[in-house]
């Protein structure tokens, strides 16, 4: 079981690791999470839920963009999954606008449009999903290029140590070591539960880090740069872990995924 006391549900993300009522980090978005607190997650879940689910059907994006932080919580028919962006909306990139750029301490930059990303050779993989807050999802399929092929193409210049992950929602960053992004079970994924992944899943393009806890897997992934050093991502800055093992990091023990 989980160690530590669960996260208040005004908490956006993964939750505050260690504390709950330690102070958000300079830069952090204050406002809107005090404004959480005040909701109540579970409330407005619940409340909200046969609404939501009628935009659901309208398609599930545009229910999504409305809700900030994942205050959608258990849809209907989100397979049990929760929706989460630290911003309080998105904006849809269509396949024409999607670009994926690869840069930093790589020989050949380079910039993948959504077309170029779907020629090359696809990798499925179907693992639990368990985000740091405790909710697991069995058993989800993710496909798309795997990220050793993307830094194999650019060419990693020696010195290299480390990828940060940066999103088109201009606030969300992640980051892994070049050992950890060679991985064969870290995908830049393209579809999720045997569909293109939704836009409000991080579509048209997300990371996914198959042995790690889920803010690992950013949304909305628009920049690959190889870096000197790992650069502690969004949630890391506050505080959760960087080597984010499922069942060997944050102090949980949950199951591993991998
Ligand atoms: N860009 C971006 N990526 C993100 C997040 C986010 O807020 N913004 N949240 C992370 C967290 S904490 C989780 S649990 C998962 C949620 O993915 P989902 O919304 O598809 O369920 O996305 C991760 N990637
Ligand atoms: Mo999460």
């Amino acid at each position: 079981m989980n160690s530590r006391p669960p996260s208040p549900a005004s908490e956006p993300g993964p939750g505050p690791a260690g504390s709950g009522t330690a102070p958000p980090e300079p830069g952090a978005p204050v406002g809107r999470r005090l404004v959480l607190a005040m909701l109540g997650l579970g409330a407005v879940g619940v409340a909200a839920a046969p609404v939501l689910q009628k935009g659901l059907e309208n398609g599930l994006g545009a229910v999504a963009d409305k809700d900030p932080t994942g205050l959608t919580g258990l849809l209907p028919n989100g397979g049990g999954f929760r929706y989460y962006s630290v911003v309080s909306s998105v904006a849809r990139k269509s396949p024409a606008d999607y670009g994926l750029k690869v840069d930093g301490l790589v020989e050949r930059p380079a910039t993948y449009t959504l077309d170029a990303l779907k020629a090359l050779p696809q990798t499925r993989i179907v693992r639990d999903v368990q985000c740091v807050t405790g909710w697991r999802v069995p058993e989800t399929p993710f496909e798309g290029v795997r990220l050793s092929a993307l830094l194999d193409a650019a060419g990693v210049s020696p010195g290299a140590k480390a990828v940060r992950f940066t999103c088109f929602d201009g606030a969300y960053s992640e980051s892994l070591t070049l050992e950890q992004a060679r991985r064969d079970d870290v995908l830049v994924a393209l579809r999720m539960r045997d569909e293109p992944l939704a836009h409000a899943h991080g579509g048209p393009v997300r990371l996914y880090v198959a042995p790690m806890y889920f803010y690992k897997s950013a949304k909305w992934l628009s920049g690959i740069t190889v870096t000197d050093s790992v650069r502690p991502g969004y949630w890391e800055e506050l505080g959760y872990d960087v080597d984010a093992w499922v069942g060997r990091s944050n102090g949980r023990d949950d199951a591993p995924t991998v």
